[in-house]
């Protein structure tokens, strides 16, 4: 009597899990699903959100590490699939589309720091332009109806033709990086004119956040002044300060990469604020917010130049505030501010793991 009732039970349970199964599957065809390479990086976090709280089914593409490196989703890895695939890998790409079967692609993965372009450039091809063109061809053989997005880069403008610097501007990239983002480019404007895919290229200019990688500027000031105001450095180590740099906020940017994709035609955009700054004006406000002088901290140092600079970069998005409707919502003080006070609440979380308290 007592086994039937287990039986019973584990039958109903069975049941259950079958339907609710079933209901999921339903779920996830009924729903549009983006795959997004390069979901662990600041950019994928972010669309991440964003395309959850559309609605969406979010499948994020991760690479095999012998640790895992999701810091920027950890608040997300309930609510997104992670899948398995390298952009080196051709046949894991083709395997993933077939089995995710996404109506979005977002392919935001790539080695993105220009210095290690200069001592990796054939690691930074392999990436950055090849992968480009191995994804392209994932989709062209398992579904051409995806609709597809490159991060594509302001770095390819480099040296700049004109001011501002828009859709038309001629290029001239002055990286391995910025080279390997051109041939991304190209590769995935002859694919939309070959195969007449749905693939547009986001030209987008720097854009920041408490996310973004240590490496980069805004996040190496913004964490260095915070660290001197706790005690926890001294000096900060820069190399050019003179750079002009249009740089915006990154959640806003992802929702222009959204909006790319809902057009009835795929074209590339240019995407910025219109306004330039440089790493010293970024330093100023930076170490002002935390009561701090600057110049009693920070440091020139040669070995961080690059072997060749793009001297200054500024955007006109016109196209995109016309076509897209899309406009920078947070001003360079409020970035360099809330950059800032980020890390003011690391150092001091810092601090306290440090003194046991
Ligand atoms: P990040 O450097 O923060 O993230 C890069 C992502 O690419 C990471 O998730 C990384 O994974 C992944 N990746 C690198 N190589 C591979 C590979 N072989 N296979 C699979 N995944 C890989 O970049 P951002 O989020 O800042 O930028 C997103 C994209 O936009 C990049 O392509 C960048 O070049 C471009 N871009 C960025 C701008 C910016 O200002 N942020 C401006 C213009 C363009 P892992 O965690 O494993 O390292
Ligand atoms: P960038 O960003 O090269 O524009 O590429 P980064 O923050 O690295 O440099 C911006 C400017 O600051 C100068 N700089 C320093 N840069 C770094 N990283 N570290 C330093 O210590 C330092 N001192 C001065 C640089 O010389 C440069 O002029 C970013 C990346 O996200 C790319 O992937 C993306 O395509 C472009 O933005 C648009």
């Amino acid at each position: 009597m007592e086994r039937s009732r287990v039986h019973v039970e584990r039958g109903c349970d069975l049941e259950l899990l079958r339907a609710r199964a079933i209901h999921q599957r339903n779920l996830n065809l009924s729903k549009r699903c983006a795959l997004i390479t390069g979901i662990t990086g600041q950019d994928g976090s972010y669309l991440a959100e964003l395309l959850l709280e559309k609605g969406y089914r979010v499948v994020g593409m991760v690479r095999r590490s012998s640790a895992e490196n999701f810091e920027r989703i950890e608040h997300l890895v309930d609510r997104v699939e992670l899948r398995q695939a390298d952009l080196l890998d051709q046949l894991s790409l083709v395997n993933l589309l077939r089995d995710v079967r996404p109506h979005e692609v977002y392919n935001l993965a790539a080695q993105s720091f220009i210095p290690t372009s200069f001592s990796q450039p054939l690691l930074t091809a392999e990436f950055t332009a090849l992968g480009v063109t191995r994804l392209l061809e994932a989709i062209r053989l398992v579904d051409r109806e995806i609709r597809f997005y490159q991060a594509s880069s302001s770095e390819m403008f480099g040296k700049v033709q004109e001011t501002p610097q828009r859709e038309s501007t001629p290029f001239y990239p002055r990286s391995p990086y910025g080279v390997a983002k051109l041939y991304g480019h190209w590769i995935t404007v002859n694919y939309r004119e070959s195969y007449d895919l749905y693939a547009c290229s986001g030209i987008l200019f720097n854009h920041e956040s408490p996310k973004r990688g240590r490496e980069f500027v805004t996040r190496k000031i913004a964490e260095g002044a915070a660290r001197i105001a706790a005690g926890l450095a001294s000096e900060l180590r820069l190399g050019n300060l003179e750079a002009k740099r249009d740089w915006g906020y990154a959640p806003e940017y992802v929702e222009a990469m959204w909006r790319m994709l809902q057009q009835d035609a795929p074209e590339d955009y240019v995407i910025g604020t219109g306004r330039h700054h440089t790493p010293r004006e970024f330093c100023e406000i930076a170490f002002a917010r935390v009561g701090l002088d600057y110049r009693d901290h920070v440091k020139v140092d040669a070995a961080l130049l690059r072997p060749a600079e793009v001297e200054t970069l500024l955007a006109d998005a016109s196209k995109a505030k016309s076509t897209l409707g899309w406009e920078p919502q947070t001003s360079f003080r409020e970035l360099v501010e809330l950059m800032v006070d980020a890390e003011i609440e690391r150092a001091q979380r810092a601090k306290a793991r440090a003194s046991g308290s």
